[in-house]
């Protein structure tokens, strides 16, 4: 797999983004749905630390055997690669080998297909060794497969003779035979990692922090709140953390409690059969948060949908929500919905039950969601409401120093109305400060 780390190249590395979309549907939902598919295109290319300079939809009627898209969109896209010289042109289809090396060789520039960048993303995610060997095996197998339709592709052309330069015969055979041998050790390696996963994941325990895992489809925005969550306050700088890959960073929460959070790769939509396996592998790590945090995009069309696909993954790796560990639902973006939608959301939302409503563009909600991270990872699930005096500022300042602020607001001028999330312990110390002031909303003696 060719390297294309985070941050190891001086100058960015760049992409041109080229999606197909099959001409099949109406057109109204053609465009919808390009435009969505190129976003999801778009941002699997920043996965890999790309930066996109340019972005094509490209509508295919009937496939062109040399290049699959036509000439004309081809020569196009030529002219748009002499000007920028990408370092890769993505596609946002299944091109066969001889599409990739004529449109290699045309916008002279490396070809990426839909399962090359795929691939490219879950090998560099992929952190535990059976992350590693599915990606591999997922690797090789999409190799194998290539080097099939060459051979046949060339043996048709060439007429068996080998003028057309190109792995001759013999070569594909013998790699074909590595290859083989090469899937068959890593099945039987596979195995016996299995075998032995739970011991594992016991001994890899990383970090001395709770760890949240922020997980969900593709483009609903994790990374975006990873960096807006992270960018403040965060402790990054650490010795420890310097040690941790570029998708886990730690953050300090409104109380003082240190935490780890973690961006994933994320579901991609139509993923291709053959990488299943090799993206479970790369959430497995998701095993080892102690709390998931699920960002949907509330503005998508596809948002149920999506979210039902994401707990049936979740599932199968033996994750249900709330069950064993705190599970958050995030509603991010809210920033698109209508107003009424948005507020509702948001009231909703400091209840530890409801998602959190967010918008990690403009920054919407954030303080809440960290509390109720905090809230999660320190087992602080009871929540209560206080009522000041606006005037009582030394309660005020007691409680900031005791508790957890969810949310705060004044009702008729003269109170200060308080929701707030406590242990058990610490419920106890506010009831003996403020006794009748509280009111338990929910939480105490839940499990979860
Ligand atoms: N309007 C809006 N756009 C957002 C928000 N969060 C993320 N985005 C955009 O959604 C796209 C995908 O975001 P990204 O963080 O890469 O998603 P990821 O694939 O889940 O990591 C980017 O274009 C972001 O700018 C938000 O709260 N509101
Ligand atoms: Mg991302």
């Amino acid at each position: 797999m060719t390297a294309t780390g985070h941050a190891s190249a001086a100058r960015p590395r760049t992409a041109i983004v080229v999606h197909v979309e099959p001409k099949s549907r109406s057109s109204e939902t053609l465009d919808r749905d390009a435009k969505a598919r190129l976003a999801e295109a778009v941002g699997l290319t920043k996965a890999i630390g790309l930066v996109v300079i340019g972005e094509h939809i490209v509508p295919l009627g009937r496939a062109t055997p040399a290049t699959l898209i036509g000439s004309g969109k081809v020569e196009e896209i030529a002219a748009e690669t002499r000007g920028l010289e990408p370092e890769v042109v993505v596609v946002n289809a299944q091109l066969s080998p001889v599409q990739q090396r004529n449109l290699e060789r045309d916008w002279k520039s490396k070809v990426l297909d839909r399962t090359a960048l795929i691939l490219e993303i879950f090998g560099e995610r992929a952190r535990t060794r059976e992350g590693r060997l599915q990606v591999e095996f997922a690797h090789l197998t999409y190799q194998r497969s290539r080097l099939v339709r060459t051979w046949t592709h060339l043996e048709r052309q060439r007429g068996g003779f080998g003028f057309l330069g190109g792995p001759g015969e013999t070569q594909i055979e013998t790699d074909r035979r590595l290859i083989g041998e090469r899937l068959a050790k890593i099945r039987r390696e596979l195995e016996g990692v299995k075998r032995t996963r739970g011991l594992q994941r016991k001994a890899r325990k990383r970090v001395p922090f709770p760890v949240i895992a922020l997980v969900g489809y593709t483009n609903a925005g994790k990374s975006t709140l990873f960096n807006k969550l992270t960018a403040a306050g965060v402790f990054a700088k650490d010795v420890l953390f310097a040690t941790l890959d570029p998708t886990m960073r730690g953050i300090r929460l409104p109380g003082g409690t240190k935490a780890i959070l973690s961006d994933t790769v994320g579901f991609i939509a139509d993923l291709p059969h053959e990488l299943v396996a090799a993206f479970r592998a790369t959430l497995e790590e998701v095993l080892e948060a102690d709390l998931i945090a699920h960002v949907r995009d509330a503005a998508h069309l596809e948002s149920e949908a999506q979210k039902v696909d994401v707990l049936e993954v979740l599932s199968e790796l033996g994750v249900e929500p709330g069950r064993e560990r705190p599970f958050i639902e995030i509603l991010n973006k809210i920033d698109l919905l209508d107003e009424g939608v948005r507020d509702g959301m948001l009231a909703r939302g400091v209840r530890p039950d409801a998602p959190a409503a967010v918008s990690a563009l403009t920054g919407e909600g954030l303080s809440e969601l960290l509390s109720r991270f905090e809230t999660s990872v320190t087992g602080a699930n009871i929540v209560f409401r206080l009522t000041l005096d606006t005037s009582d500022g030394e309660g005020l300042a007691w409680v900031y120093r005791h508790g957890r602020v969810l949310k705060r607001r004044t009702s008729g001028g003269t109170k200060l109305l308080l929701t707030l999330s406590a242990t058990a312990a610490e419920l106890e110390k506010f009831e003996h400060r403020f006794g009748k002031k509280i009111t338990i909303e929910q939480g105490v003696g839940s499990p979860s």
